[in-house]
């Protein structure tokens, strides 16, 4: 199967049960407005994709990742609208759309993001695919990676570190944390699903490890010299915000060169795992040459 085929069959299953799901939650319709606006508000899916993709390379049932592959893309749109919000980035635009505080205000949008993080976890409990325990280990890994010790202390890093001078150190720790744990997600989830061996996982996570940093490279690159209109949110976002990037620390061009070296990293130690790894090569290369 091409990723073209992949893409259109998952990631339409994907939409399908995430926009079920928004719509089923019973409950004060500006809420679930919200909520859906932002999930619908487009978005390349590319968390979910890698995480079928990984999963598609293990020669496991795609399906038995569809929900939590779903769950993932929930928190990774509630991490964005909170991103957007005043006491964070403060940014008005976002896929291309007004950003979720603009239209629905500020304490709304700060519920959907609440809403779409907490219920997302249903998914996986809801999932008749797979069994009690991995939906445990599914749990148990994805609050890991989206809370205090992942995506959201990463966040708490990033703003404590706006206007000051940090080492590279410190931004990479900051990436991978914010950016990283979420793609570690993706990578190790279709090991639990696999029920594969720590030895597995740890080769997954090591990928994980440098195409979250690439992926967060590409980003801050994307910031600088981005189209505003291909990228549907303002450029120069990290500047305004006195943010210190791989780019503003080592330029464009010494930061391009650390993001090759991450994507180099990364396809070394798939390559060696000697799976049906094309179509994550090829979300690889959509992470490393988007201009979205
Ligand atoms: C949800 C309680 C709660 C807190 C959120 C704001 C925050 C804490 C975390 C920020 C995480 C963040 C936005 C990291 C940047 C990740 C990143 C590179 C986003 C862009 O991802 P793409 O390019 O976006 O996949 P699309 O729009 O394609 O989905």
């Amino acid at each position: 199967m091409n990723l073209g085929e992949f893409r259109d069959i998952y990631i339409k299953k994907i939409d399908d049960v995430n926009i079920k799901f928004i719509e089923s939650l019973n409950i004060a319709s500006k809420l679930k407005e919200a909520m859906m606006y932002s999930y619908t508000a487009g978005g390349k899916r590319l968390r979910p994709l890698l995480l079928l993709s990984t999963l598609y390379a293990l020669d496991e049932d795609v399906n038995k990742g569809i929900n939590t592959a779903a769950s993932l893309e929930l928190i990774h749109t509630s991490s964005l609208i909170h991103d957007d919000l005043p006491a964070m980035d403060n940014d008005d635009f976002r896929r291309g759309k007004l950003t979720n505080h603009k239209v629905y205000g500020e304490a709304t949008a700060i519920l959907a993001g609440d809403s779409l993080l907490v219920n997302s976890f249903q998914l996986i409990t809801n999932d008749d695919l797979i069994s009690s325990e991995v939906k445990l280990k599914l749990i148990d890994k994805l609050s890991a990676c989206s809370g205090a010790n992942g995506m959201i202390g990463g966040q708490q890093l990033d703003l404590e570190n706006e206007n000051k001078v940090i080492d590279i150190e410190t931004i990479k720790k900051i990436n991978l944390y914010k950016t990283g744990k979420l793609i570690e997600f993706a990578l190790v989830a279709p090991a639990i699903i696999a029920n594969l061996d720590n030895e597995y996982i740890s080769s997954l996570e090591k990928i994980s490890y440098h195409i979250g940093i690439a992926f967060q490279i590409k980003d801050d690159i994307l910031d600088v010299i981005g189209n505003k209109s291909i990228i549907g949110k303002p450029v120069n976002s990290d500047k305004k915000n006195n943010k210190l990037t791989y780019v503003t620390e080592l330029g464009l061009n010494k930061a391009e060169e650390r993001l090759f070296h991450h994507y180099n990293t990364a396809l070394n130690i798939l390559n060696n795992l000697n799976i049906k790894s094309q179509l994550m090569e090829e979300i690889f290369n959509i992470i490393i040459y988007r201009n979205n």
